[in-house]
């Protein structure tokens, strides 16, 4: 083991947003990739850190026992208790505030239900999901409104724009960015981040 922090994940949003996350808060960290074609991530060995079968997981081994960690929102939230200012705002404040109002925006409001429509699909019910699906768009398209001072939550980059960016990446294809003049400047500014690249890279091999 090469750190303390193991992050289990694939190519997927939810693992890949707490890659970024884990990278933009500065935190050393080995990715190790789990094949989901494969069926890795319903094997013994990872149903043992994570029963549900679901990337990422994030161990870290600093802790005794392990600190396991399921959920990727989780995860965000861990790297910015080690990594305080890198995330939100250190202190508490409406700053930070409302990076968490954002940010909860994100997941609650855009992902869940993009996930939702996921599932829908997979089961045939394309009509359902497409509904849901424009839900998810229309989201999108109204965070325009937030990009008043650069980011999703005002002067500095936050883990609301890290929720955003990778939800706005799985939908990169269906959103009208012409006429989302600040959406798109904002998206490429934040995928040309070193970190979010290197995020976005860290379980290419699968
Ligand atoms: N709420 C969890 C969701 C995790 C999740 O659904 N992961 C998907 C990939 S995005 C997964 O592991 N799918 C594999 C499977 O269900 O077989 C999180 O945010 O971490």
């Amino acid at each position: 083991m090469n750190n303390r922090i193991e992050l289990y994940g694939a190519n997927t949003g939810n693992s890949l947003r707490a890659a970024i996350a884990l990278e933009e808060a500065g935190i050393a960290y080995t990715a190790c990739s789990i094949d989901l074609y494969a069926q890795e991530h319903r094997g013994s060995t990872y149903l043992a850190l994570n029963p549900a079968g679901k990337v990422p997981t994030l161990v870290d081994h600093g802790t005794t026992p392990a600190l396991i960690i399921n959920q990727s929102n989780a995860i965000i939230q861990y790297a910015d208790s080690i990594a305080p200012g890198k995330l939100a705002p250190a202190h508490p404040g409406p700053a930070r505030t409302r990076v968490i109002d954002r940010y909860f925006f994100f997941v609650t409001d855009v992902i869940a239900p993009s996930h939702a429509a996921f599932f829908l699909h997979q089961a045939g019910q394309d009509k359902a999901a497409a509904i849901i699906d424009l839900r998810v768009i229309d989201q999108l398209t109204y965070s325009e409104s937030f990009l008043t001072a650069g980011f999703m939550a005002g002067e500095q980059f936050s883990m609301a724009d890290i929720s955003a960016f990778t939800i706005a990446t799985a939908f990169r294809d269906r959103l009208d960015w012409k006429q989302l003049a600040q959406l798109s400047r904002w998206f490429e500014s934040i995928e040309a981040r070193p970190a979010v690249q290197r995020g976005l890279n860290a379980f290419k091999q699968f």
